[in-house]
């Protein structure tokens, strides 16, 4: 879920935050205002009300160095590599994701991914991070679009699986994602 991106933004940062579930039941009447397509995540901070997971996490990163360096030149290209992971890999990922699961395995959107991430491969085989040498929401970002397991496992790519390990090893997402697994099971036990 993408949820997570903004949990584990939250925790790489150190800022405070609290998480609360909205049912994707009756959506047109409870959820439209804060979410125009119905969807999570999304945010409030103060009087800031905020949704689209990069926009949200482009948000958070203005707010430290930890997530985005200060430099003007080097949060170009945070910004371009988010818009990257948005807009190069998930917009091929998510619909080869659905057409997989929906029985449609042989579909013409595996050569399209295929070739995206093995261009994405070449770049990370030349260097750990996306931006500046460190770790950056970009980062975040990118290894939360393909640490998806049917993404991951698809083809031989020993520098992406590397990163996905290099990022997801670090503790804000493992805080981040058991924080996230306890609140599924309480939001289930719930409604059970
Ligand atoms: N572009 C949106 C996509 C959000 C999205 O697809 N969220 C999924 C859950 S991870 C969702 O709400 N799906 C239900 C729907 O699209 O109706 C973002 O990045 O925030």
């Amino acid at each position: 879920m993408r949820d997570l991106r903004l949990r584990w933004a939250c925790e790489e940062a150190g800022l405070p935050y609290n998480v609360q579930t909205i049912p994707f039941e009756d959506r047109e009447t409870n959820h439209l205002m804060l979410q125009p397509f119905g969807q999570v995540p999304f945010m409030s901070d103060g009087e800031l009300q905020l949704f689209e997971s990069g926009a949200c996490l482009l948000y958070l990163a203005q707010k430290t160095e930890k997530l985005m360096p200060r430099c003007a030149i080097e949060q170009a290209h945070t910004n371009q590599w988010i818009f990257s992971a948005l807009n190069s890999i998930e917009i091929v990922s998510v619909p080869w994701w659905f057409l997989n699961i929906s029985g449609n395995a042989e579909n013409d959107l595996t050569k399209w991914l295929s070739n995206r991430l093995d261009q994405l491969e070449a770049i990370l085989s030349e260097r750990d991070w996306l931006v500046a040498d460190t770790f950056t929401v970009a980062d975040l970002l990118m290894a939360d679009v393909l640490r998806v397991p049917s993404v991951r496992a698809y083809g031989n790519r020993p520098a992406t699986e590397a990163y996905i390990i290099r990022t997801t090893d670090r503790p804000a997402f493992k805080k981040a994602y058991a924080d996230q697994m306890v609140h599924f099971e309480l939001a289930d036990a719930s409604r059970a």
